[in-house]
């Protein structure tokens, strides 16, 4: 596997979740100001996390939509103060604007749910720039995707879904190299359609292309495990985060660092005679 967003691939590699949201399933509200967010994304970083992913929309199903100002307003010191101290930021976006003004704030890769589709100035705008591109699945949009959530053969289609996306990125002159796919676990899928994308994630290796998996505390796990309160999903969220691995996945994106640096430090040594 080689390199991506400057980052070499030969291992596992840890995103961590910092949503500047008040309305996140699980940390929303979580870091109220810019100073406890920044100190947050900085302990994320020497935690073990190799990205940070700075998000200031919820895209949970029904969210309310925010406009761009606002979310710049959420997101542009943090990213800032964290792209000083060295970190790998990943700006959560669907929107252009925010895409643009976080990569002059010094963001290095652009997280987009919509895979570019959402906003039709995001696929020329990266084309300009020289930063990765991580291509999420979704059907419609977080307001409608659960109405759209019908498949025959989930990794199938999701795969060729996908390729569909990298294709308009490529075309509009994004280069393959900076491109990574994620199959959106709980995007316009129901429980079981996150079940049966996780089981057959081999099915997106066919892309050739870095895999981002984001399992961490979603809802899928809790209908497997009982477990309500997004919090309490962890040592699940965990299982699955290795299994995605083991299934092809290049990097999770996770709330809880520590706790994955830790148990990929143990397979690795495990794994490694
Ligand atoms: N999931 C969420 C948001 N962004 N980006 C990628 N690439 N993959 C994901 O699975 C993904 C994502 C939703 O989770 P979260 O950010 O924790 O919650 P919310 O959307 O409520 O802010």
């Amino acid at each position: 596997m080689t390199d991506w967003a400057g980052l070499s691939l030969d291992r596992p590699r840890i995103m961590g979740i910092l949503n500047l949201t008040p309305d996140s399933f699980s940390d929303g509200g979580a870091y109220p100001d810019v100073v406890t967010a920044i100190a947050a994304g900085r302990a994320m970083a020497e935690s073990g996390a190799d990205i940070v992913d700075v998000g200031g929309e919820s895209t949970r199903p029904g969210a309310e939509p925010v406009s761009s100002e606002e979310e710049r307003r959420r997101v542009l010191p943090v990213i800032d103060a964290l792209a000083r101290a060295g970190v790998l930021v990943s700006i959560d976006t669907r929107h252009a604007a925010t895409m643009e003004a976080a990569l002059d704030a010094g963001a290095g890769i652009v997280n987009d749910v919509s895979a570019l589709a959402h906003d039709p100035a995001a696929a020329p705008l990266l084309a300009r720039r020289d930063c990765a591109v991580i291509l999420m699945h979704m059907r419609g949009d977080p307001a409608t995707m659960q109405s759209l959530a019908t498949y025959e053969d989930v990794s199938r289609e999701v795969t060729r879904e996908l390729a569909e996306r990298v294709a308009v990125a490529e075309q509009a002159g994004i280069v393959r190299t900076r491109l990574a796919i994620d199959p959106g676990f709980g995007f316009a899928k129901r429980s079981a359609h996150s079940l049966a994308l996780l089981r057959g994630l081999a099915s997106l290796t066919t892309l050739r292309l870095p895999i981002v998996v984001g399992v961490s505390r979603k809802g899928f796990i809790g209908q497997v495990t009982g477990v309500a309160d997004p919090r309490g999903r962890e040592a699940a969220s965990l299982a699955a985060g290795l299994f995605a691995l083991s299934q092809g996945a290049a990097i999770l994106r996770v709330h809880n660092v520590l706790e994955t640096y830790h148990a990929l430090q143990m397979s690795k040594v495990l794994m490694t005679p």
